[in-house]
Parts: C-alpha cells; sequence; structure tokens
C-alpha cells in the first residue's frame, strides 16, 4: 500500500504500482500468452496428491496437509474462464510488509519463518476458546479448491486458485456465542525472521489486524486458504493460515494468522488506523468509490507490461454480486 504522510497530491499510475519488474518479463508474455496460460493451467486428469499444476514444485507440505490433499475437491469455485496468473508472478509479487514493503521482499525473506509448530488463539465470544494447533484447526475439514480473483486497493489484481476450507466452517468449530458481532484476526509478530517488523520506518503498528463483520465472515465465499496451486501455502502467501475475501481489496485477507477472536464491537484495523480516509473497514471492491489519490474503475490484471498495460474493468464487489445482500440499505461510498 502506499501511504503518503505528507502529500495529498495525485499519484502517478506508476506509483501505485511499480511495474518495473514486469518489464523483463513483458517480452515473454508478448510472444507466448497462449503458452504462459497453459502454464498455469491445472493438469486436472488424474490430480493425484502432488503435481497439480504443472509448472509448481508440489514442495514439501506438513503431513496435516498431505492428508487432506488426497480428497480436495478441485474447482469446487472457479472464475468464470478467467486465465489463472502463472504462479511465478502470484509469489513474487506480493504485499507482506512484515517481510518489507517491496513486492520483491516477501519471496526474497519469507523462506526462514518457521511454520512449524503452529497454532492459532481462538478466543473471545466463543463456546469452545483455546489455542488450537494447526493441525486439531484442520481436522474437521474436507479441503476445496477455489479459484478466486484477488483485486488490490492498488488497481492490480491477479486470479490465484486457493486450497482450504470456508471460513465459516471453522467459526462453527469454535461456536460463537451470541455476544459475537464481528471476527478480528491477528498475524504472527516474530521480530527476529519478520525483517519488516523490526523496521523503524514502518507506519504499521504490528500485529496487523484484520476483521469482518460475522455475517460477512460466515458467507459461504469467505475462506480460509492453506493452499494454493495444488501445494501448501509458499510462506510469502502467508502460510500456514491465511483469510481470503474475494469480495474485498487484497489487505482484508490477513496473513500467517495466530489470532482469530470473536468480539462484540468492530475491531480498529491496521491499514483504517494509518489511514482512515483512505482504507475503510469495509473495503468492499467498487469500482465507484475512489481511492481519494486513484481511480478504483480499472485494474490491471497481472502480469501486465508497463508499456501494454492489461487494463480491465473492475467490477462491483469484484464481480462476486450474491454478496450484495450483506450491505443492502448502506451508502457504500460512506462505508467504504
Ligand atoms: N499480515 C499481512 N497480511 C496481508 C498483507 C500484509 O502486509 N501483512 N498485505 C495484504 C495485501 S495489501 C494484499 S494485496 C494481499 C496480497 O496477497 P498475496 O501476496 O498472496 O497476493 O495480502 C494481504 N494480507
Ligand atoms: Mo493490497
Amino acid at each position: 500500500m502506499f501511504i503518503r504522510v505528507l502529500s495529498s497530491s495525485r499519484a502517478l499510475e506508476s506509483e501505485v504500482t511499480p511495474e518495473s519488474i514486469y518489464l523483463s518479463r513483458r517480452k515473454l508474455m508478448q510472444g507466448s500468452l497462449a503458452l504462459a496460460a497453459m502454464m498455469a493451467m491445472p493438469a486436472w486428469a488424474g490430480a493425484g496428491t502432488q503435481g497439480v499444476y504443472r509448472d509448481v514444485d508440489p514442495a514439501r507440505a506438513p503431513d496435516w496437509f498431505e492428508e487432506k490433499l488426497a480428497a480436495a475437491r478441485w474447482q469446487a469455485v472457479t472464475a468464470g474462464g478467467e486465465s489463472i496468473t502463472p504462479f511465478k508472478d502470484a509469489t513474487h509479487y506480493n504485499n507482506f510488509y512484515e517481510f518489507g514493503a517491496g513486492k520483491g521482499e516477501p519471496a526474497a525473506n519469507a523462506g526462514r519463518l518457521q511454520i512449524e509448530p503452529w497454532s492459532v488463539m481462538i478466543d473471545g465470544e466463543v463456546g469452545k476458546p483455546g489455542r488450537y494447533s494447526i493441525e486439531d484447526l484442520v481436522k474437521p475439514h474436507a479441503f476445496e479448491e477455489r479459484i478466486y480473483r484477488l483485486r488490490c486497493v492498488e488497481a492490480w489484481s491477479m486470479v490465484i486458485p486457493w486450497l482450504g476450507f470456508p471460513l465459516a466452517s471453522l467459526l462453527r468449530q469454535v461456536e460463537p456465542t451470541s455476544a459475537a458481532h464481528y471476527v478480528r484476526f491477528e498475524t504472527l509478530v516474530d521480530r527476529e525472521h519478520m525483517p519488516g517488523q523490526r523496521s523503524g520506518f514502518s507506519l504499521i503498528d504490528w500485529p496487523y489486524v484484520e476483521g469482518l463483520r460475522l455475517d460477512e465472515a460466515m458467507h459461504p465465499l469467505a475462506f480460509m486458504a492453506v493452499g494454493m496451486y495444488g501445494r501448501v501455502l509458499p510462506n510469502q502467501n502467508g502460510a500456514p493460515l491465511r483469510l481470503v475475501v474475494p469480495w474485498k481489496y487484497g489487505f482484508k485477507s490477513i496473513k500467517s494468522i495466530v489470532r482469530i477472536s470473536l468480539v462484540a464491537e468492530a475491531p480498529r484495523t491496521t491499514w483504517e488506523r494509518i489511514a482512515p480516509n483512505e482504507y475503510g473497514f469495509f473495503a468492499n471492491v467498487n469500482p465507484q468509490v475512489d481511492h481519494p489519490r486513484w481511480s478504483q474503475a480499472t485494474e490491471r490484471r497481472l502480469p501486465s507490461g508497463l508499456f501494454s498495460p492489461n487494463v480491465i474493468d473492475t467490477r462491483m464487489f469484484n464481480g462476486y454480486e450474491e454478496v450484495a445482500d450483506l450491505y443492502a440499505g448502506m451508502d457504500l461510498a460512506r462505508y467504504y
């Protein structure tokens, strides 16, 4: 996210998304769009426990992941035939400020993050609070694949095949009480392995915090991802457990979750705290409500070249119109 504390002048598009790193790839893509699409295409036939996507290293995964993968339901939700973003782009153009503010820093720095063992504290207004190991948290849920568009507030987007289970299933597992109205999520704090948390320049007051209204969290599209592209999540994409809320700007999809709290009041979320006039609690993708410093009417679908940008129209709720009922009667320009 690009926060300009001192100036409110309009950002150049190149400032919204630095694209220089795509220049080298651009040539390749121009000549071989079809080939690139093919490489990212799943080889569904014979989708066994490994190597579902041709160009993707299946990687070593923890047992709790491997055990579930065999019975995963592939393509439970698709993105209407839109091309899946190449794995290389989805794993080397990231926002994960814990590892640095540059798009390449998560890929460069996240490798040392220790994700085994991992546990998640579940607390607040729940019948079954406690510290859950990732094994116990995942055990009751069947894996499915959801191919979702991911629309960053910075006006770029990707199409990513996630693996995981509905957030609603996890919430039912821990039994929210009638006093629970919001869900608050927290990312790991680990100054030793997360260099971004050591930086004196970061505006973020760690841990990274996100939240949803309970009815949003219970919507069938809200998803807990533990994998992508048929394999375990790479660390830079939020291993071992992250949220994916496809109708909201990407910053809501909090990574490497260590705490989930059911609460009565709306939590104060990270970007809202930093710049409340730019990043709201709801953050629903909305082409009609511009960011104060740039338009949200269009987006660059990655990979996209600087001189031949792949610009497409942004859709209301990122194309997931079925969530509209959640916001009936709300002024979405006010509750952005
Ligand atoms: N903990 C944490 N979660 C985060 C972020 C972050 O900096 N820290 N960045 C968010 C933003 S702005 C986006 S666009 C998505 C990017 O997810 P991806 O790198 O897997 O594409 O992660 C979101 N989740
Ligand atoms: Mo983002």
